[in-house]
């Protein structure tokens, strides 16, 4: 029989690769285990449950219709990194303000988690995988006091992990720590995460690009001829690419990673940042596709390096093979230079 290494063991084997003291990693990625599993059952009920389709009837702080899965999961999520008492603080997609806890031993954590829980969530109640994404972050404030906005308003460099879970024809969760990414799938029947993909690396490049196009007269003018540097004939390079949208950025991201391609969402006119957020969506795919040897960007500026500003703020994002989101800043520089400087 092979031996299958499962997230626990893995976590174990791996504890050196983890700064800080040990049991906390593993602490913390349990909660981070346990909440999936909970959410992936219901994500694969979602259907048979009246109950649990449709939209909750409330909008979150986008304005957007809120799923009661997104709910669901939020609260999954936000039980389970309470519990295990590593996390002080915990910023979500679904919460207008930052949880800080202040009752037991959980103002003691010294980790903040900031999460989309359900990401995609407009694809819950058609069958099209969806996802959560989450990052991990020393709390700048100490502990024993409540947690603050700094502790979360931090950049992507200083992250000590962050990963997502794909809830798709399998699932998956997908987590890196600063020393490259690996990828593990639930086996349903014993509920059980294995290590299926070890030291993932994304293609430095692919034939696949991602975008919504029905925005395309709204895009910038470098973003516009890229795509059509991506349409056009050459034998030498393989084009034209292939496009594919899913609309869930997890599901999209988790494609390219694997066959390699890029994924953006840019400014539009109505959305000048794009749509994507930066603390909850961007930097932590940005540090898994850094650390799988990936690139991302805001067309400007490289994704980890932003200094962000707000918990809920957007930015856009070219992200995916090196040399694709290469090409796509060369474009984007070409057709305005005087923004690719600033
Ligand atoms: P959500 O977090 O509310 O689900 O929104 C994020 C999603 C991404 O998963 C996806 O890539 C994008 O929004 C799709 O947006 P659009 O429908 O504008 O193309
Ligand atoms: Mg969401």
């Amino acid at each position: 029989m092979t031996k299958v290494t499962t997230l626990s063991e893995f976590i174990v084997e791996r504890q050196a690769d983890f700064p800080f003291a040990k049991g906390e990693l593993s602490r913390l990625l349990s909660a981070i285990r346990l909440a999936a599993k909970v959410v992936n059952r219901e994500v694969n009920k979602a259907g048979l449950v009246d109950d649990i389709l449709g939209a909750a009837g409330n909008e979150n702080v986008q304005g957007e219709a809120q799923q009661k899965l997104d709910v669901y999961a939020n609260n999954q999520m936000i039980n389970a990194l309470k519990a295990q008492q590593e996390v002080c603080g915990i910023g979500s997609e679904e919460n207008e303000d930052f949880i800080a806890f202040d009752q037991g031993e959980a103002i003691w954590g010294k980790y903040v988690v900031l999460m989309d829980p359900l990401d995609g969530s407009s694809n819950i109640d058609v069958n099209v995988s969806i996802g959560t994404i989450f990052s991990i972050y020393r709390r700048k404030t100490k502990p024993g006091t409540k947690a603050e906005l700094k502790d979360f308003l931090q950049p992507g460099l200083d992250l000590v992990a962050a990963g997502y879970i794909i809830y798709g024809s399998s699932t998956m969760l997908v987590f890196s720590t600063g020393n490259g990414v690996n990828g593990f799938t639930l086996d349903t029947s014993i509920g059980v995460f294995c290590l299926s993909h070890p030291n993932m690396r994304i293609p430095k490049t692919g034939r696949i690009y991602s975008i919504n196009e029905g925005n395309y007269k709204q895009f910038p003018e470098g973003v516009k001829r890229y795509i059509k540097y991506c349409q056009e004939e050459d034998a030498e390079t393989d084009r034209p690419y292939t496009s594919r949208y899913i609309g869930s950025l997890v599901a999209d991201f988790h494609r390219n990673m694997i066959k390699g391609g890029i994924y953006m969402y840019p400014s539009t006119g109505t959305n000048p940042n794009g749509k994507l957020r930066l603390m909850y969506e961007n930097i932590p795919l940005a540090f898994i596709a850094e650390q799988a040897g990936g690139k991302a960007t805001n067309g400007k500026q490289r994704i980890l390096e932003i200094q962000p500003e707000d918990l809920h703020q957007r930015t856009p994002l070219f992200i995916g093979s090196k040399e694709m989101v290469e090409k796509a800043e060369a474009f984007l520089a070409e057709a305005d230079p005087v923004a690719a400087k600033s």
